[in-house]
């Protein structure tokens, strides 16, 4: 599936971790070990997902917090699953919950999920006869795409552990099969039965026939020339260092992790202004997100929580020097671990480098003559998942100027349909009979705000221009309209772009040289959030993409935007949940959650491999600073510029 460089982790005998470091590969032994002491690891157990149980912000600030780990532990012969955390410290299983499948959901998708479903598809004879009639009487020709189930109740599917799954014809190794999917089809299987419970056969279409192989020479064409080298070169090399996960660039200083589920998190990011480190996110991720589809015919159930349901961290990818970063690259390794809760090394998962970012300031003075010009640059901590048919990059860049940035580049291959024909509403052609059907991509970023300390606000900030009357005869005056949102219920937000909304987070606690508190915007991108009608089952499962902007008040337990088990969930988890308590926000420990990613009808320039597309928010100090914090950068060597 993916060119993941996974080997068995050597477990080197270092120091003890910081509280926020990833679990170790030791660790991961150590708690596998008290969960078998407890009887919890029959050979039917497999871990669904096994990852540090991160402390509550006060008993990391108190200092060294016991390690523990969470383990979601299915039994794949009956299905039971459960939700159970272990301390390392105390040698002990500290909770298990058994789940109740219908009103919890299912624990996320396993390796072994993956590995089986082929061949108990291949293995039916009603899909072998649905596909005979199709004209395709060599199953080893047929590959099967599982896809996560959704929840649409009914009495064959409640509490059943499933997935459903599409087919795409492969007629030779290396045949790229999005260039031939089955349509029509779709075989329904229970993963704890391994059978196929249901076959849905609504139409049959002509299987796409031109292939989408973009290495074959014979498909693409000749390279083309002309490009001559760019090489990146620091001779002195990078201006950042990195103390263990501990990351310190220009001022900047935060904790890198990471995890199986939510792939890299960054912790305690601050940012240093006259010799005295200034706090201001305590823990940035994008702990969830969804690819829901708008094709309403047999596959209107196909939408992936790729974070909460396939666990996006585990699919990330080894990172290559001069192919996925340039320059002075350091890497950190990820440790994971498969069905079995033995650990692997992800190889290179973590890239951290510097970009120069062209200018970022410059002037030429019509009155004193002085011409100045300062190089921007950044620095970029990224990771790549490669989740079935797509490749997410996700970027963090922190700027001299006390920007942030974060990025998602988008690409690998469109999940295909057959075309219908006609000009069908739900799917462009990309190639001859060939569809992509219309997605979204919706992100949510988690932000724990830590703006000059916990006790933080947001303010919504729409700008606007104001009727000719008294005080603006002329009609030119422009005005910022600023909204302080008290409430949770309150803090539920769209994007505006006509009034180029923005939202403020401020400290209630310290203020600027003008008296004001000191803050930072989050400046989002406008796009329709989710599409989905208000009464599908999507909405209900994917209610944080309903808004562009929740804030909530920080609370250990409320990590993931769609609820913890998200995979056949029915839905009302996660942040409408979080919020149904409608707790104050004004002054308080806060978490911004952020809603971003564009609604994509795809091009025919999307096939066969779709050029990286992009989405993401910036946060700018707003007041945080008495003046441009970036007038202390000198001037590029040499003395001309
Ligand atoms: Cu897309």
């Amino acid at each position: 599936m993916t060119d993941t460089d996974v080997r068995p982790a050597d477990a080197p005998g270092r120091g003890r971790p910081h509280p926020l470091d990833p679990a170790t590969a030791e660790e991961y032994l150590a708690g596998r070990e008290i969960l078998a002491g407890a009887g919890l690891l029959p050979d039917t157990a497999r871990f669904a997902y096994y990852g540090l149980a991160e402390p509550p912000k006060d008993q990391v600030l108190a200092g060294a917090p016991d390690r523990r780990l969470r383990a979601f532990l299915i039994d794949v012969t009956t299905g039971q699953s459960a939700d159970v955390v272990v301390s390392l410290g105390e040698d002990r299983v500290v909770s298990r919950r058994v789940l109740d499948p219908p009103s919890d959901g299912q624990l996320p998708i396993i390796n072994e999920d993956f590995a089986v479903v082929e061949a108990v598809v291949r293995a039916d004879p009603a899909w072998r006869a649905a596909m005979a009639r199709r004209g395709l009487t060599d199953v080893t020709k047929i590959r099967a795409c599982p896809i996560t189930a959704g929840s649409f109740g009914g009495p064959d599917e409640d509490g059943r552990r499933m997935v459903r799954v599409l087919a795409f014809r492969q007629e030779r190794e290396r045949d790229y099969v999005w260039a031939h999917p089955v349509d029509g089809i779709a075989a329904y299987v229970d993963l704890v039965e391994r059978r196929v419970f249901k076959i849905v056969d609504e139409f049959e279409a002509p299987v796409p026939g031109e292939p989408g192989d973009y290495d074959d020479p014979a498909v693409r064409g000749p390279l083309r020339e002309g490009l001559r080298p760019i090489e990146i070169t620091q001779p002195e090399g990078p201006s950042f260092t990195l103390d263990g996960r501990l990351l310190r660039w220009q001022g900047w200083s935060m904790r890198i992790g990471f995890d199986a589920r939510e792939g890299l998190s960054l912790h305690q990011i601050s940012l240093e202004d006259a010799g005295r480190a200034r706090p201001l996110i305590y823990r940035a991720s994008v702990p969830e997100m969804i690819v829901p589809y708008g094709d309403p015919r047999f596959r209107y159930w196909q939408a992936y929580f790729d974070t909460g349901e396939y666990l996006l961290g585990k699919w990330t990818n080894s990172l290559e020097r001069g192919c996925d970063c340039l320059g002075e690259i350091a890497y950190l390794d990820a440790t994971i671990t498969d069905d079995f809760g033995a650990p692997r090394v992800i190889r290179n998962a973590v890239c951290i480098h510097e970009e120069d970012f062209g200018i970022l300031w410059k002037h030429t003075d019509i009155f004193n003559g002085s011409a100045q010009t300062r190089r921007q640059r950044r620095l970029v901590v990224s990771f790549w998942s490669t989740v079935g048919n797509y490749d997410y990059g996700f970027y963090w860049y922190f700027y001299l100027d006390g920007t942030i940035e974060h990025e998602i580049k988008m690409t690998g291959a469109l999940f295909t349909s057959s075309y219908p024909g006609g000009d069908y509403p739900h799917t462009a052609e990309v190639a001859p009979g060939l569809g992509g059907p219309v997605h979204q991509h919706l992100f949510s970023a988690r932000l724990d705000m830590t703006v000059d300390g916990a006790a933080n606000a947001v303010e919504e900030v729409d700008v606007g221009g104001l009727p000719v009357g008294p005080g603006n005869p002329y009609g030119n005056a422009i005005a910022q309209t600023v909204t302080r949102l008290r409430s949770e219920s309150q803090a539920r937000r769209r994007c505006d772009g006509a009034r180029g909304r923005t939202w403020r987070v401020v400290s209630t606690e310290r203020v600027n040289r003008f008296g004001r508190p000191t803050g930072y915007t989050l400046y989002p991108e406008s796009a329709p959030t989710l599409l989905a009608s208000p009464e599908s089952s999507l909405h209900a499962r994917a209610g944080f993409a309903a808004y562009h902007l929740w804030v909530t008040r920080y609370d250990p337990a409320q990590r993931y935007p769609a609820g913890d088990f998200v995979n056949q969930h029915p839905g009302g988890a996660g942040l409408p949940a979080f919020v149904a308590g409608d707790r104050d926000i004004d002054g308080a420990d806060i978490v911004l959650w952020h809603t971003f990613g564009p609604t994509h009808f795809p091009r025919p320039e999307d096939w066969p491999v779709m050029p990286v597309a992009r989405c993401g928010f910036t946060l700018k100090p707003t007041g945080f600073f008495d003046r441009n914090p970036a007038l202390d950068v000198p001037p590029p060597p040499g003395g001309h510029c």
